[in-house]
C-alpha cells in the first residue's frame, strides 16, 4: 500500500478523500490554491502546498506545479477526485511517466471510454446496450442520411470528444439533419480540436439511471447497482438516488452486469460510471462514461456499504478489489441532495460569501459530506456545491421521509441555497411517484 498520496483537488472530495486514505493509514498531501488558504479541509492533511492563484487555470489544473508538489512530498500517488484534471488522459500519463501513481484508470482505458465512438463500439462488444445509429465516425453526409432513414428520426448527432450536453444537435427531418451534421462537426473541432462526430436515435423523455462499476489491475470488475439522476437542471444534476427506482430486478441486475462487463473490456481499474438513458418499457441505452468518482458516490456507498474511495486506492496500489460480486447485496434505498450556494429564486445565481450559520441534520441513515463550517467564506472561483445531504432507509418511502426530515434541520445562512428547492421537490408528487423525466425540474421551475 502507499504510505503518502497527493490529492489533487478541493472541498469536499479532498475532504473525503483524507478519510479514505486515513482509513487505509496513509498520509495525505494536500495542494491549495491561495483562494482556498487557511480552508478546513487542509488542517486534516499530513502536509500542504500552495500551487498558485485562485483561478484553477492557475492552480487546481497546473500539471507541472502538481507534479513538482508530489515529488517534492514523496507522494507515491495521486488522486484526482473529480472535475479539474480527473478525466485528462494527458494528466494520467504525465503521472506515469513521472513514476507517480494515478489513482484512476490507465491512460489507455481513460481514452478508449472518454473518446464516445470508441466507447460505444466497445459497448457493443460488450453487449452493453446502446442506441442504434451510426457505427462510427460520419465521414459523409450521405451515410448520415442513410441512417437515419433506417432508425427514424428524431436523431442527434453528438461529438465523440464531447459530453455533459456540449457539441449535440438533434434533428427531425434530412433538412435540419444536413445542418446539424455540419454544426456540429464545427462546434466539435472549436471545443475539443476533434471534429468526430457520430448519430443515433433521439430518445425523448427518458430517465438517467447510470450504472457504479469497480475495476481491479487483475481483470476483476463489480456494480454496485444504479442510481437514478433524472433530476437535473442545465445539465447539473441536482437529486441522486439508488437502487434506481421502477425497474424490474432482472432488468435492472443484466444492464448492471452489462456495465461491469464493459469495463472488463476496457481492463479498467479504479471506479467509473456507465451512464444510460432509460424510456418508459425500461429499455436502456448507454450515453457515456465517466471514468472517475462522481459527487453522488455516496448513494452507492450507502446502500452497497462499499467504500468506493478506499476501494479506488487500494486498487490503483495493486490489491484486487476486496469485493466480490456475490458479496454485493442492496442495503436499502438512498437518496442524495446536492447543496449548491445558488439562488434558486434568482436563476441559481452563485452566492459566494460568508456562511455565518452552519447546523447540520443527523439521526439514524443521515450523512453529510461537506467541507464547510460556520465562519467559512465561500470563494468566487470554484462551483457552488457546499455539501451533499444524503439519507439511507430500508425503502425509498423511508429515505423520502428521512431527506425531509434532515431538509428541515439543516439551517445554513445568511447566503441562499438550494435546501428549499430539495423541500419543494422532495414533497411533489412527480417525485414521490418516480413519475419524472430529465426535463422534469426544469419545467417545473418554469412555472
Ligand atoms: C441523448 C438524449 C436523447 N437521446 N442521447 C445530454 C448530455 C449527454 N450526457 C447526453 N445527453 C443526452 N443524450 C440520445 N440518443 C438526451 C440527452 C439529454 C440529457 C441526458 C441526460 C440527462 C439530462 C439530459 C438533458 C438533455 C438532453
Amino acid at each position: 500500500m502507499f504510505s503518502r498520496i497527493l490529492i489533487a483537488n478541493r472541498g469536499e472530495i479532498a475532504l473525503r478523500i483524507i478519510r479514505a486514505a486515513r482509513a487505509l493509514e496513509i498520509e495525505t498531501v494536500c495542494v491549495y490554491s491561495e483562494a482556498d488558504r487557511g480552508a478546513p479541509w487542509l488542517q486534516l492533511a499530513d502536509k500542504t502546498v500552495c500551487i498558485g492563484k485562485g483561478p484553477s487555470a492557475d492552480s487546481y489544473l497546473r500539471i507541472d506545479r502538481i507534479i513538482s508538489a508530489a515529488e517534492m512530498t514523496d507522494a507515491e500517488a495521486i488522486h484526482p477526485g473529480y472535475g479539474f484534471l480527473a478525466e485528462n488522459a494527458h494528466f494520467a500519463e504525465v503521472c506515469r511517466d513521472c513514476h507517480i501513481e494515478f489513482i484512476g484508470p490507465s491512460p489507455e482505458a481513460m481514452a478508449k471510454l472518454g473518446d464516445k465512438i470508441s466507447c460505444k463500439r466497445l459497448a457493443r462488444e460488450a453487449g452493453t446496450p446502446v442506441f442504434p445509429g451510426t457505427d462510427g465516425e460520419i465521414e459523409e453526409l450521405e451515410e448520415a442520411i442513410e441512417m437515419a432513414d433506417i432508425i427514424g428520426y428524431p436523431v442527434i448527432v453528438k461529438a465523440s470528444a464531447g459530453g455533459g450536453g456540449k457539441g449535440m444537435r438533434v434533428a427531425h427531418n434530412v433538412a435540419s439533419l444536413r445542418t446539424a451534421v455540419t454544426a456540429a462537426q464545427q462546434e466539435a473541432v472549436a471545443s475539443f480540436g476533434n471534429g468526430a462526430v457520430y448519430l443515433e436515435k433521439f430518445l425523448e423523455n427518458a430517465r438517467h439511471v447510470e450504472v457504479q462499476v469497480l475495476g481491479d489491475k487483475h481483470g476483476n470488475a463489480v456494480h454496485l447497482y444504479n442510481r437514478d439522476c433524472t433530476s437535473q437542471r442545465r445539465h447539473q444534476k441536482l437529486i441522486e438516488e439508488g437502487p434506481a427506482p421502477g425497474i424490474d430486478p432482472s432488468i435492472r441486475d443484466t444492464v448492471c452486469e452489462s456495465a461491469a462487463a464493459l469495463i472488463r473490456k476496457a481492463e479498467y481499474s479504479g471506479a467509473a460510471t456507465v451512464e444510460f438513458l432509460m424510456n418508459d418499457k425500461q429499455e436502456f441505452f448507454m450515453l457515456e462514461v465517466n471514468t472517475r468518482v462522481q459527487v453522488e458516490h455516496p448513494v452507492s456507498e450507502m446502500i452497497t456499504g462499499v467504500d468506493i474511495v478506499k476501494e479506488s486506492i487500494r486498487v490503483a496500489a495493486g490489491e484486487e478489489l476486496s469485493w466480490k460480486q456475490q458479496d454485493i447485496r442492496l442495503l436499502g434505498h438512498a437518496i442524495e441532495c446536492r447543496i449548491n450556494a445558488e439562488d434558486p429564486d434568482n436563476n441559481f445565481m452563485p452566492q459566494p460569501g460568508l456562511i455565518e450559520t452552519w447546523q447540520l441534520p443527523g439521526g439514524p441513515g443521515v450523512r453529510v459530506e461537506s467541507h464547510v463550517r460556520a465562519g467559512y467564506r465561500i470563494p468566487p472561483n470554484y462551483d457552488s456545491m457546499i455539501g451533499k445531504l444524503i439519507v439511507v432507509g430500508r425503502d425509498r418511502e423511508e429515505a423520502i421521509v428521512r431527506m425531509r426530515c434532515a431538509l428541515s434541520e439543516m439551517k445554513v445562512g445568511p447566503i441562499a441555497t438550494t435546501i428549499p428547492l430539495h423541500q419543494r421537490l422532495m414533497n411533489h408528487h412527480a417525485f414521490v411517484s418516480a413519475a419524472f423525466d430529465i426535463h422534469w425540474v426544469e419545467r417545473l421551475l418554469e412555472n
